[in-house]
C-alpha cells in the first residue's frame, strides 16, 4: 500500500492507497504506449477539472467528463471554478503544443498521486484522452482503505495517437427508421471507443429518411414505410441538426449518405420523374437490391440532387458526402459512369469530399473523391491507381449486419458469419494489397434489413463495433486477440451500466 497526503487544511487525512498497474487496465483501443507507475489517484469528492486556457470549447471538454464522472459515480466534479479549501486534487486539461503532439487527435496523460494532466494540442485530441481517463475509473469505488470513498485511478503515463485518421461506423435508417434518440445512443456508445465518424445510410429503396424542403414528396410519400410495412419514419432538418450538434460534441463527424443511380425506389415513388428502370414505381418493403435506378440523362434528375446536396451540405457541416453508387445493377455501365462524374461534381461544388462505395471505381473521379472498400477488388484497385483514399469496410470482416454464427439472432449471412474473433482478427494495413498510404481507415456498417430496434441494433453492433474501434485506433504491434478478449470481458460492465444488449459471445469469457 501507497500512503499520499492529502493537503487540505480542514482535512489533513493520510489517504490510504492501492497499488495499481496501468499496463493490465483494460483498455480500448489499446494506446500507443502505457508506462506504469503502480501508485494511485483518488478520485473523490475533492477533486476538481481544470482547463487551460479556460476557452469556451476546453470547458466544454471539461464539463463532457464532469457529466461522466457523475454518471458513473455520482461525484461532482466543479470545472474552472475555484474552490479553494475544499478542493485536493485537480485533473488538469491543458492545450500544449508539442513535437509528439503534432496530429489533431494526439493526447498524452500523465497520472501521479497528486494530479491528472491531460495534454493535447486540440480539443479533439483531449477529447480522445478523456475516454481513456474514462475506462481508467473503476466501476465501484473503494470504501475499505479509507473513512471515505476513493475511485482510484492507476498512475503512470499514457502516451497515444490514432492509427487512422477515419474510424468510423454506419448505420441504415433507411431499411428501417430509427430514431434521434437511438441514434445518440449509438453516438454514446461509439465515442466511448474514440470512433470519429458516423455515416448515416439516409435513403434508399425502402425510405427516403431526410426532409428536403424543395422536395417535400421525399419523406411524406418516400417516407412513410420501411421493411416489413411499418410507419417508417424520417429526421425533419431540425431534428438532424440535432444529431449533427450531439455527434460534434463527441467530436464524430457524420457523412450523410444519399444513395444514388441505384436504391432510389423511394425517391422515384416520391417523384415519378427521376425513375430511369422504365418501370411504375411502387413504395417497397422488401429487402431485395438492385431494381431501381435514376434516369441518368435527365438535367431535371441533376437539378434535383443538386437541391438535395446543397439543403444537406448546408446543415451537416463536415467534409465529406457520400453518394452511395452500390449495387446499381438497373442502370447501364456507360450512364453509371456519367452519373457518378457528374455528380461528384456537384458534390465538390457544395465544398464536400465524394465518398462512394467501391463500385465508383469504375468512373474516372478526382484522387480527393474516396471509394469504400465492401466487395470488389477490381474496382477498389481502380481507384487506388486513381490515387484516391479508401475507406476499408469488407463485408467478410467488418459488416455488423453478418450473423455472429448459424444460431445467432438478427443478421444475414450473405458475406460470411463474422464472430467475435474474425471481426477482430485481420489487418486493415495490409489488406487486399492496398498500400497502408492510401487507406483513410475503417468503417463498420449495420444494414438494417433484420432489425428494428435500439435492441437489436445493439445485439449486432456490441461486441464487435469495439473491435473496430481497436482495428482502426491502435498499431498492428499493440493489437493482439488474447489480451483484446480480456479486455473486452471487462466492457461488460460499462455496457451493462449502459443498458446496451450486446451479444454474450461464448468466445468471451465475461465475468
Ligand atoms: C449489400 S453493402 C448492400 C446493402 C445491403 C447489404 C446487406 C452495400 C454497399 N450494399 O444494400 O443492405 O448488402 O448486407
Amino acid at each position: 500500500l501507497i500512503i499520499g497526503v492529502s493537503s487540505c487544511t480542514e482535512k489533513i487525512e493520510k489517504l490510504i492507497l492501492p497499488e495499481t498497474d496501468l499496463a493490465k487496465e483494460a483498455l480500448i483501443p489499446m494506446p500507443l504506449k502505457v508506462i506504469p507507475t503502480n501508485s494511485a489517484f483518488a478520485l473523490d469528492q475533492f477533486t476538481a477539472i481544470y482547463t487551460s486556457p479556460r476557452s469556451e470549447s476546453l470547458n466544454k471538454v471539461g464539463a463532457f467528463l464532469s457529466e461522466k464522472i457523475n454518471a458513473k459515480t455520482g461525484l461532482r466534479l466543479s470545472v474552472n471554478t475555484v474552490e479553494g479549501e475544499t478542493v485536493d486534487r485537480i485533473i488538469y486539461i491543458n492545450q500544449v503544443d508539442g513535437t509528439e503532439l503534432k496530429e489533431k487527435e494526439a493526447y498524452q496523460l500523465y497520472i501521479t498521486k497528486d494530479s491528472i494532466i491531460l495534454n493535447a494540442k486540440t480539443n479533439e485530441g483531449a477529447f480522445r484522452g478523456i475516454q481513456t481517463l474514462r475506462q481508467l475509473i473503476p466501476e465501484k469505488s473503494n470504501d475499505t482503505l479509507n473513512t471515505r470513498s476513493i475511485w482510484p485511478i492507476p498512475t503512470g503515463k499514457i502516451i497515444d495517437k490514432p492509427n487512422f485518421e477515419y474510424r468510423g461506423a454506419m448505420l441504415d435508417v433507411a431499411r428501417h427508421f430509427f430514431s434521434v434518440e437511438d441514434v445518440k445512443k449509438y453516438i454514446d456508445l461509439l465515442a466511448y471507443y474514440k470512433i470519429n465518424a458516423l455515416h448515416l445510410h439516409l435513403t434508399d429503396d425502402q425510405g427516403w429518411r431526410i426532409e428536403i424542403k424543395s422536395w417535400p414528396k421525399l419523406t411524406e410519400v418516400g417516407g412513410s414505410t420501411e421493411v416489413g410495412g411499418e410507419a417508417g419514419g424520417f429526421y425533419t432538418q431540425e431534428d438532424y441538426k440535432e444529431i449533427i450538434a450531439y455527434a460534434s460534441k463527441h467530436h464524430m463527424m457524420v457523412i450523410p449518405e444519399v444513395d444514388m443511380p441505384g436504391h432510389t425506389n423511394a425517391a422515384s415513388v416520391s417523384y415519378p420523374f427521376l425513375n430511369g428502370n422504365g418501370k411504375t414505381p411502387r413504395l417497397y418493403e422488401g429487402t431485395h437490391v438492385g431494381f431501381s435506378t435514376f434516369d441518368t440523362r435527365k438535367d431535371t434528375v441533376y437539378t434535383f440532387i443538386d437541391d438535395v446536396v446543397r439543403e444537406i451540405a448546408a446543415i451537416n457541416p463536415d467534409p465529406y458526402f457520400h453518394i452511395g453508387g452500390d449495387e446499381s445493377d438497373a442502370t447501364k455501365h456507360k450512364d453509371y459512369v456519367y452519373f457518378v462524374e457528374r455528380v461528384e461534381k456537384i458534390v465538390n461544388k457544395y465544398n464536400k469530399r465524394m465518398i462512394g462505395w467501391d463500385e465508383i471505381g469504375q468512373a474516372n473521379l478526382d484522387s480527393s473523391s474516396i471509394s469504400q472498400f465492401w466487395r470488389h477488388e477490381n474496382f477498389i484497385n481502380e481507384a487506388v491507381k486513381n490515387n484516391m483514399k479508401v475507406i476499408l469496410s469488407p463485408a467478410k470482416k467488418a459488416y455488423l449486419d453478418m450473423q455472429y454464427d448459424p444460431l445467432s439472432k438478427h443478421g444475414l449471412h450473405w458475406a460470411a458469419y463474422i464472430p467475435v474473433d474474425t471481426a477482430y482478427v485481420w489487418t486493415p494495413e495490409t489488406y487486399s494489397g492496398i498500400p497502408k498510404e492510401n487507406i483513410l481507415g475503417v468503417e463498420a456498417p449495420l444494414w438494417s434489413e433484420t432489425i428494428s430496434n435500439i435492441s437489436e441494433l445493439e445485439y449486432l453492433a456490441f461486441p464487435r463495433a469495439i473491435g473496430y474501434s481497436e482495428l482502426s485506433w491502435s498499431t498492428k504491434e499493440n493489437r493482439n486477440w488474447d489480451s483484446y478478449k480480456k479486455r473486452l470481458a471487462k466492457q461488460a460492465q460499462y455496457l451493462e451500466r449502459m443498458n446496451v444488449n450486446y451479444y454474450p459471445s461464448k468466445l468471451i469469457d465475461w465475468k
